[in-house]
């Protein structure tokens, strides 16, 4: 956190209160300074230590607090249509598998998405990406997943790389071909994975399009051995991975994705204790959702108990998508975290900047306040970090910055 020889910067935000949320548990800072230069900190800690500044713009905090920008690394935000109207029939009682069967869920999804170009993507996305910034996101993941053909794939993770020059944010795209198995390839998973491996992902990489890939493993999803396929041809491509794990049923699939280093393994309702153990092993990150769990009105809690004894970082995010969980605050997904998921404060703090930093790869880059990485910030008019958790539809963000500006 200290810095070397006085270093000079652009901007410097003082008076302020500073939460560093670094990995070695720095403690809250009562007069704090944070200088950046080029984008970077240069300096966060107490005024006190800090050494002779030279910056060009001072901004005062009034004793606001500071936190890392905030990350939401699990999203499905680029998508086209709406599917209320499914909700309105789950609550009249249809499930949510009788709502695929007869051509809604994913499927309807996927038919709207297909039909929207490019810029309509983005047009329709924009608000909600606009939602997340409006609380202090400086980071956020999208995912493909909606278009399931190699031409529908490639236009949702353009349009999301649209979204992060559209707005000043920092965005991470996941190719998630993987999602469902398209009307084409009906009855033939196994050909389909086959396209996603030689045709889809090679393509997609080639274009620079992806930074990762994910798929959904799961009993209405695919299968563990087609998710073995998909990770070994992203590991061919260079890509990290991640996996939809264990969210409706245990398919031993957050083990699967450790043994393939993934960066997180996402949902983990139905996780075992073997797949805690593999997950520690591998670092890799158990991403909890919330707001799937509430809004799919599910009873199994993730076994967050076993996670935090086997230091198993925990990082929280919306999973922003119109099926299970149109949720575009991540603040709710915080207090969710700990009220549905009873994750303390601190660890809700860490599961939406330090370690959904770690979830995207991105952890020697930015989720924490520390000389060297990007400076983004969140500044908040709250009285104590609890606030950020503890009120429910309350934004107090004063300001964020996105590489110092
Ligand atoms: N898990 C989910 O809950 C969503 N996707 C996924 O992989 C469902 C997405 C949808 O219903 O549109
Ligand atoms: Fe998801």
């Amino acid at each position: 956190m200290a810095s070397d020889e006085s270093p000079r910067c652009d901007r410097m935000w003082h008076g302020a209160r500073l939460l560093p949320l670094t990995a070695d548990g720095a403690r809250a800072i009562d007069d704090g300074i944070v200088a950046a230069r080029d984008g970077r900190i240069v300096y966060a800690g107490p005024a006190a230590e800090a050494p002779p500044l030279d910056a060009a713009e001072r901004i005062a905090c009034d004793g606001r607090w500071i936190t890392p920008g905030l990350i939401d690394c699990h999203t499905h935000l680029v998508h086209a249509g709406n599917r209320a109207g499914e909700f309105e029939a789950r609550l009249e009682g249809a499930s949510y598998e009788e709502i695929a069967r007869n051509g809604g869920g994913i499927r309807s999804t996927m038919t709207a998405t297909r039909a929207a170009s490019e810029a309509d993507l983005v047009a329709q996305s924009l608000p909600r990406l606009d939602a997340l910034l409006a609380e202090g996101v400086t980071t956020v993941e999208i995912k493909s997943g909606y278009g399931l053909t190699l031409d529908d794939e490639a236009k949702m993770l353009r349009a999301a790389r649209a979204l992060g020059e559209t707005r000043r944010v920092r965005v991470r795209t996941t190719f998630l071909g993987a999602h469902a198995l398209p009307p084409e390839f009906e009855g033939d998973a196994d050909d389909y994975v086959a396209h996603v491996c030689e045709t889809m992902l090679p393509a997609i990489a080639q274009a620079g399009l992806a930074d990762a890939v994910d798929v959904f493993c799961e009993g209405i999803g695919f299968t563990p051995a087609q998710t073995d396929r998909i990770f070994a041809a992203a590991a061919g491509h260079g890509l990290p991975v991640k996996l939809h794990a264990e969210q409706l049923s245990n398919q031993h699939g957050a083990a699967l994705a450790a043994r393939h280093g993934a960066l997180s393994a996402d949902h983990l309702e139905h996780l075992d204790a073997e797949g805690v153990a593999a997950m520690a092993r591998a670092g890799t990150v158990a991403t909890l959702l919330p707001g799937a769990f509430y809004f799919m009105r599910e009873t199994k809690l993730p076994p967050i108990e076993a996670l935090r004894a086997a230091r198993v970082p925990i990082a929280l995010a919306t999973d922003c998508n119109p099926g299970t969980s149109p949720l575009t605050s991540l603040l709710l997904a915080m207090n969710m975290g700990a009220t549905l998921f009873r994750l303390t404060v601190e660890e809700c703090l860490a599961a939406v900047t330090r370690n959904a930093a770690r979830a995207l790869g991105l952890h020697e880059v930015t989720g924490s306040l520390e000389t060297g990485k990007a400076c983004d910030l969140a500044i908040w008019n709250v009285d104590t970090p609890a606030d950020l958790v503890y009120r429910i539809g309350f934004n107090p963000l004063h300001t964020r910055v996105v590489a110092g500006a």
